[in-house]
């Protein structure tokens, strides 16, 4: 063997073979299924380290499975649909198709070169009409279920990329890529049937048992089921009749006005014949759609002069203003107010003079003093100025008044959810065509299945603003598919959720020309096991596939509902950032550390070290994982992104750890190196006398095998290396002879086995060395429970004299093996937060005391 492991021609004449031979395709056999996947990238043109991170946990999980004799589907495709392909068209005169597929072509390069266990047969890329052309036929199966739907609806208008967005791209007021300040406008609109499957959605989180809890918990804030009432109240001149929505009936006797959203159908109504009304209701049009807009804003009505009678006591009357806090798409689109009990309430209750009445007395206040000034009481209590309510608790007394209004007909309970339909219509190129027609006569036609796909025209312009396929020559003339007559394609295209909503099911089947997928191959390898990627996507992206999957079942395509039963949300890939005496941001790469400090390496002129944060491009504090590839090697890099933190949180990028992965690969492979000449041959039985020696390293090396294959079962890639580092040393420190080098033989090859997921090209070079034969065909190695009985002492770990966690390690683990352990455990990570410790010290066999 030789002496240095040369990771550049080892990385790419495995990475050829692993290309020429298809390693790691599907078998379809009868072995149990595994199904990995990483959410697959935008092709904005590069990856970056967050991918690197991303997909180097798939791959370990991938790699690991497979040796544990699954079959594994670890498939890779893109993304590619979307804005920023239009907005280089518009800036660069390329054409989107040509732009994304050239970026596709690099950013696969670039992957390759990590060396992932992936099967490319399967490569998808959704903006190809053989991928599109399915989602077409979904959305008619969709609209002929019921699935789907046309509405005018106020919609949030981006300005800047001129497209609706729908309400989860909305983030505080703003367009979630432009940032610009999202208005409302009327327009109709395509809506997929999310509501419908609402309360399942939300009932079915219960046992997504392996998702993140902070995910589930978001995904219910999102749906958030209210149970209540809807209050009719009927004007005093018995014209109309506006119907609330409130989860707090039980405070009717505390209401003081009704509040209308600008965008109610009374208020519209008002506005015709009232001009300052109506001016009022475009001055709440121009503010931002959101709710945090609406928290945020101030509160602000108007007076519509209308009165209308209370449903308990019809010789009490409460006026009628449009509010600007009210939202229009939740509810009914008007409220009762009860300002003395919510706050929103009770701040516009304040600002025009309207009065507060206490219904609700908290437990210990008197009734004759509780008074509400400028915070209003949202607590539980008993129940008073309220005549037949009086005395109740609020449970009961919801009940109550529940039941008195269906009684009198004025009202009924509800269950709303904040949850709304998924609107998918954009106003842009690049994306599926929705596949309908619109005739004068027959109106919304669906395009039948014979004429499908619709293809996106080639030939568009980006020269004026707005929608290119309305502006396309001949694009959308075209005849009804009913009555032949002349008609108009739809110009709007899918929201590119569409696209990943379904994806990985079209994995299972990518080469399937007539269909979306087979049924039967579906059931079989839905779920997802494993789907890792961004917390950003917890609301969007997930909620929209669990929504999607569901429809596809109900239309028939497979049996399957929850699209993913494992999902990890990995932290991001962080740097240090620099900025120069004039604050600019000075980029990484020119970055120089010497004598002198932190200085530009051209100028060298001292920059200003600064926090360090998610990299990103507009902070200049990217490391490109192409340059940390050719001088490392992938098997460094996929190292690197897992053993330093916990994945789940952040991890900083280090010059100072890239090094020092790549010292241990070296160090793994002279250990072989200068092992192997003196080991046994392979194969050759265990001799029957060991030294203790020997026996000690059997045994750590099975507690290794138990614990790391724990460790990547449980996504605790950092607890698995940090074990696999202690086992290097262990298998060093022994300097075994003769017939105890059995043991080393052993340990080395378990190590290498263990291994090769997270540095499958350095650990293939030394199997063929060590071993021979494909390392692909073994199988993972298995700890024997009989050798671990007695031999682990727990340890104890302090951070600054205070007890935080226990390891467990053999009883002749040395006092760096037992650190190494100790700083791996979440906890202290989590004290350390990124920082190095001051100082440790470890007792071997007794305790370990980290001083933060
Ligand atoms: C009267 C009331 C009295 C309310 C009280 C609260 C406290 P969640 O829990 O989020 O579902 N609401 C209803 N529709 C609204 C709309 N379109 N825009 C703004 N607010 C709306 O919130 C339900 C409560 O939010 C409802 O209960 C209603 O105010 C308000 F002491 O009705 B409540
Ligand atoms: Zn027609």
């Amino acid at each position: 063997m030789e002496e240095r492991y040369n990771f550049l021609n080892a990385e790419f004449r495995l990475q050829k073979k692993w290309e020429d031979t298809n390693a790691f395709a599907v078998e379809n056999s009868d072995k149990p299924k595994y199904y990995v996947l990483e959410m697959f990238p935008y092709p904005s043109g590069r990856i970056h380290m967050g991918h690197v991170r991303n997909y180097t946990m798939g791959d370990v999980v991938a790699r690991y499975k497979r040796l544990k004799g699954f079959d594994v589907m670890h498939p890779m495709g893109w993304d590619s649909f979307g804005l920023p392909a239009e907005n280089a068209a518009i800036e660069n005169n390329v054409h989107p198709a040509k732009w994304t597929r050239d970026n596709i072509a690099s950013m696969r390069g670039q992957l390759k070169k990590l060396g992932l266990s992936i099967d490319w047969t399967r490569e998808i890329s959704t903006c190809e009409p053989e991928y599109y052309k399915h989602e077409q036929k979904m959305f008619l199966d969709f609209l002929a279920n019921g699935l789907a739907y046309r509405r005018e609806a106020v919609v949030n208008w981006d300005p800047v990329d001129n497209t609706v967005l729908a309400n989860e791209q909305v983030v505080g007021g703003k367009g979630w890529r432009t940032g610009a300040t999202v208005e409302r406008r009327r327009l109709s609109q395509w809506f997929l049937k999310i509501t419908d499957f609402a309360d399942d959605l939300l009932e079915s989180l219960q046992a997504l048992d392996r998702w993140p809890d902070k995910v589930r918990t978001m995904q219910e804030n999102w749906i958030n089921k209210s149970t209540g009432a809807t209050v009719k109240f009927t004007t005093m001149d018995k014209a109309e009749e506006i119907s609330v929505f409130t989860t707090r009936p039980d405070t009717l006797f505390g209401a003081s006005f009704i509040g209308l959203s600008a965008g109610h159908f009374l208020a519209e109504k008002l506005a015709l014949k009232d001009a300052a009304c109506a001016d009022f209701i475009a001055e709440c049009n121009a503010m931002g759609t959101s709710e945090a807009d609406m928290e945020q804003a101030e509160k602000k009505g108007y007076d519509t002069g209308l009165r209308v009678t209370h449903p308990f006591d019809s010789t009490i009357s409460l006026p009628v203003y449009v509010a600007n806090f009210v939202l229009m798409e939740y509810g009914t689109g008007a409220v009762f107010a009860c300002p003395a009990h919510d706050q929103r309430d009770l701040d516009f209750a304040r600002k025009y003079d309207l009065p507060v009445q206490t219904v609700v007395l908290p437990k210990g206040e008197d009734a004759t003093t509780f008074s509400v000034e400028n915070e209003a009481y949202t607590g539980t209590g008993t129940l008073f100025n309220s005549d037949f309510l009086t005395g109740l608790d609020v449970e009961t007394a919801k009940a109550k008044a529940i039941e008195i209004l269906e009684k009198n007909k004025s009202g009924k309970a509800e269950t709303t959810y904040r949850l709304r339909d998924w609107g998918v219509s954009r106003q842009r190129y690049w994306g599926c065509p929705i596949p309908v027609v619109h005739c004068d006569d027959c109106g919304t036609v669906p395009v039948k299945d014979a004429d499908l796909p619709v293809k996106l025209p080639d030939d568009v312009s980006f020269d004026k603003p707005g929608n290119p396929l309305d502006h396309h020559p001949t694009w959308k003339h075209t005849s009804c598919p009913t009555c032949d007559k002349d008609a108009v394609r739809e110009t709007d295209t899918f929201d590119t959720f569409f696209e990943s909503s379904w994806y990985y099911t079209r994995f299972i089947d990518a080469l399937n020309e007539d269909k979306a997928f087979d049924k039967d191959m579906v059931n079989k390898w839905l779920p997802v096991d494993q789907y890792i990627g961004g917390i950003e996507h917890a609301v969007l992206h997930l909620l929209y596939a669990r929504f999607f999957n569901r429809a596809l079942a109900k239309c028939g395509y497979h049996n399957n509902e929850e699209p993913f039963k494992g999902l990890f949300t990995q932290g991001m890939v962080c740097h240090e950032t620099y900025q120069d005496k004039d604050g600019a941001w000075v980029n990484t790469a020119d970055i120089e550390k010497n004598e002198k400090g932190t200085v530009h390496k051209d100028t060298g002129e001292a920059v200003v070290v600064g926090r360090s944060i998610k990299m990103s491009k507009s902070k200049k504090n990217v490391v490109d994982p192409e340059d940390i590839i050719a001088t490392y090697g992938a098997d460094t890099a996929r190292l690197f992104m897992i053993s330093d933190s916990p994945p789940e949180r952040d991890l900083e990028w280090t010059e100072s750890g890239v090094e020092g992965c790549w010292r241990y690969t070296q160090r793994v492979w002279r250990l072989v190196a200068e092992s192997l000449p003196s080991l046994p041959a392979q194969g050759t039985t265990q001799p029957n006398t060991l030294s203790d020696k020997a026996l000690k390293l059997i045994t750590e090396t099975h507690h290794t095998i138990r614990g790391v294959s724990d460790d990547i079962e449980d996504l605790g890639f950092n607890r698995a290396v940090a074990k696999l580092r202690s086992l290097t040393n262990a298998i060093h420190d022994a300097k075994l002879e003769g017939d105890d080098t059995w043991a080393v033989r052993f340990a080395l090859e378990s190590l290498t086995l263990m291994l090769s997921p997270i540095t499958p090209h350095l650990s293939e070079e030394i199997w063929t060395q060590l071993v021979g034969g494909d390392i692909c065909s073994v199988r993972y190695p298995t700890h024997n429970e009989e050798l671990l009985g007695v031999d682990t002492v727990s340890v104890g770990v302090q951070v600054n004299g205070k007890l935080r966690g226990q390891i467990g390690v053999s009883p002749t683990a040395t006092a760096d093996e037992m650190t190494a352990l100790a700083l791996a455990l979440d906890k202290v990570q989590s004290i350390l937060n990124g920082n190095e410790p001051k100082k440790i010290i470890a007792i071997a066999g007794k305790i370990v005391n980290i001083v933060a």
